[in-house]
C-alpha cells in the first residue's frame, strides 16, 4: 500500500479501517490523499483477509471535498480542467468503492461537503455523527456535484430534494439524512466510532461472498428490468449456493449454534 500521512490505515478482525488525514484541512482531498485512498481500496479489493472496510475521517470533519488551495486561479491565470481531475482521481475512487465486493461502512464524523459529501453516499452503509452536515458545496462555487452525487442524490431521495440540496448548496444535518433515507443512521457523536467498528467486524465475520454478491444485485436494480433482475438473483443464487459459507451456515442453524464464515 501506499504510505502517506494523508491515510491511516488500520487492520484487524478482518476490517481495514482507512482514516482521511488532513484535519488541519477538515480533510479536502489533495492528490496525495486521492493516491493513499485509492491505495486502500485497491489493497481491499486484493487483499482476501480484508472483509469488511471502514472509511473515517480525523479530527473535526469527515472531508471537505476538492482542497480547494490547490485551485487558486490566482496562481495560475489558467482555468484548470476539472474534467481531467475527475476522471484521473473522483471517479476511479468511486468505482473502486462500488465494485469492492465486500462491504464498505462510513463513519461520516463531520461535515461532509463537496465530494466529501459524495464520497459517504457512494459506500454502503453510511453512519453519521449527530454533528455531522451533508452539503452540496459544488453549488456555493458554480460546479456540479461530482462524484456520483447527481446519480446518488435522486435516487436515494428524490428529484425534488436532490435538486434543492444540489442547487442550494444548504446543509443537511445528520439527523434529517437519515430521516430521509439519505443515509442508514445517525449516532451521538461519542458512539459513532465504535458503533460503526461494531458494524464493520460484524460484516467481515459474515458471508463474505454472499454480501459481495448482494451488493452486486442491489446496485444492478438501479438500471435492470424486474425480469433482469429476476435472473441475475437465480444466477447470483446459483453460485451463493456453491460457496462454503452457505453450508456452514445451514450446517450451523440445524446444530442450534452460531456460524463461522470463512468468507469462501
Ligand atoms: O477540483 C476538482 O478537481 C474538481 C472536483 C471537485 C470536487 C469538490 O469537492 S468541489 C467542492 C470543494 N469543497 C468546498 O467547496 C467546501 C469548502 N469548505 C467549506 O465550505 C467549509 O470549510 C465547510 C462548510 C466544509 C466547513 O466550514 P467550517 O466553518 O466548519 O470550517 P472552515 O473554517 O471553513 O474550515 C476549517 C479549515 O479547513 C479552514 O482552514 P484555516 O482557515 O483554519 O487555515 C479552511 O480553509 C479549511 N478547508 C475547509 N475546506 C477546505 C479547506 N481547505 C481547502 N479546501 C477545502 N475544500
Amino acid at each position: 500500500m501506499l504510505e502517506s500521512d494523508t491515510i491511516l490505515s488500520a487492520f484487524a478482525d478482518g476490517v481495514l479501517t482507512l482514516t482521511l488525514n488532513r484535519p488541519d484541512k477538515l480533510n479536502a482531498f489533495n492528490e496525495e490523499m486521492h493516491l493513499a485512498l485509492r491505495a486502500g481500496f485497491q489493497r481491499a479489493h486484493q487483499d482476501a483477509s480484508v472483509r469488511a472496510l471502514l472509511l473515517t475521517g480525523a479530527g473535526r470533519g469527515f472531508c471537505a471535498g476538492q482542497d480547494l488551495g490547490d485551485r487558486d486561479p490566482r496562481k495560475d491565470g489558467t482555468a484548470p480542467d476539472l474534467g481531467r481531475t475527475i476522471e484521473l482521481f473522483y471517479n476511479p475512487l468511486i468505482r473502486l468503492i462500488r465494485t469492492l465486493e465486500k462491504p464498505v461502512v462510513c463513519a461520516v464524523n463531520g461535515v461532509a461537503a463537496g465530494a466529501g459529501a459524495n464520497l459517504a453516499l457512494a459506500c454502503d452503509i453510511t453512519l453519521a455523527a449527530r454533528s455531522a452536515q451533508f452539503i452540496q458545496a459544488f453549488a456555493r462555487i458554480g460546479l456540479v456535484p461530482d462524484s456520483g452525487g447527481t446519480w446518488s442524490l435522486p435516487r436515494l431521495l428524490g428529484e425534488a430534494r436532490a435538486k434543492a440540496l444540489a442547487m442550494t448548496g444548504e446543509p443537511l444535518d445528520a439527523e434529517t439524512a437519515a430521516s430521509w433515507g439519505l443515509i442508514w443512521k445517525m449516532v451521538d457523536d461519542a458512539a459513532l466510532l465504535d458503533e460503526a467498528k461494531d458494524l464493520a467486524m460484524k460484516l467481515a465475520a459474515g458471508p463474505t461472498m454472499g454480501l459481495g454478491m448482494t451488493k452486486r444485485a442491489i446496485q444492478a436494480a438501479a438500471t435492470n428490468s424486474l425480469d433482469e433482475q429476476l435472473e441475475l438473483e437465480r444466477d447470483l443464487q446459483r453460485e451463493a449456493g456453491r460457496s462454503a459459507d452457505y453450508a456452514e451456515g445451514v450446517v450451523a442453524f440445524l446444530e442450534k449454534r452460531k456460524p463461522e464464515f470463512k468468507g469462501q
